[in-house]
């Protein structure tokens, strides 16, 4: 799929109003994301969504290598999606992208960091479970199940079996958390919860893992709400990638 130029929250009146001089500077100030196809740039766009901010996608495609071109490097020097450009300002790492747009537009669309420092604290503990220890074995399984057999690799069972029981004891742990509280940092919907889509989404669709939430009946209840947020059936409909 080609660019997408995302700007549903946008008034369009606004647009009538500006001179098409100033429209063009406009344009080129929104920011791109690159890669929107992949997992991990999925948890920036569905945070720009939830942010209310507009952006526009450059489709990178890993199998062709296109994330090892020269160019690409420049903005990404250890070759993997997403980066943005933010106007002058590039980044990289998702989990950075999207603190620091949740924290640029604090008070614009959903608050996704909390309103005290101790909410912002849990915000912070969660994500740091998700990018420790949630994300390592269930992006080995992704790789074992879904991106090996593209590049004509077979995948080990007992490699598979070995990620597979690690991740089953960290949700054990999210069962044992949500059962207490609606959300991972507590009442509120937060950049941690938002963190887990992308890669979660995997388990339910090709990899045919969705046992794995719905054996744990918080960790159950708890996707179907962040799941069905428009900001996610956004995300899946516009880029559906390998799900
Ligand atoms: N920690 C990085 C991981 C990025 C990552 O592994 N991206 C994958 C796509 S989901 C990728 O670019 N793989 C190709 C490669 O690294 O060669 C992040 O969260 O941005």
């Amino acid at each position: 799929m080609g660019p997408i130029y995302y700007k549903e929250r946008v008034d369009p009146e606004r647009y009538l109003e500006i001179r098409s001089d100033e429209r063009e500077e406009e344009e080129k100030m929104v920011v791109k994301v690159y890669g929107p196809d992949y997992a991990n740039p999925k948890r920036v766009l569905v945070c720009l969504i939830e942010k209310g901010v507009e952006f526009e996608t450059v489709p990178i495609d890993i199998f062709k290598d296109e994330n090892r071109s020269p160019e690409f490097l420049k903005l990404q020097p250890f070759g993997s999606v997403p980066v943005i450009q933010d106007g002058d300002y590039t980044l990289f790492e998702s989990r950075a992208i999207a603190r620091y747009y949740a924290q640029k537009y604090k008070h614009q669309g959903t608050d996704l960091l909390g309103k005290t420092i101790e909410e912002t604290g849990l915000v912070e503990q969660w994500l740091e479970v998700e990018a420790q220890c949630y994300s390592p074995p269930i992006t080995d399984l992704i790789y074992k199940i879904v991106l090996d057999p593209i590049r004509g690799l077979t995948p080990d069972p007992k490699l598979i079996k070995e990620s597979e029981d690690k991740l089953c004891k960290v949700l054990d742990i999210y069962e044992e958390r949500l059962s207490k509280s609606k959300y991972l940092a507590g009442d509120l919907f937060s950049l941690a919860d938002l963190s887990h889509l992308s890669l979660t989404q995997y388990l339910m669709g090709k990899m045919r893992k969705e046992y794995l939430i719905r054996d744990r009946k918080h960790v159950s209840a708890w996707w179907d709400d962040i799941s069905s947020r428009p900001s996610w059936k956004k995300v899946i409909e516009l880029w559906p990638g390998l799900y």
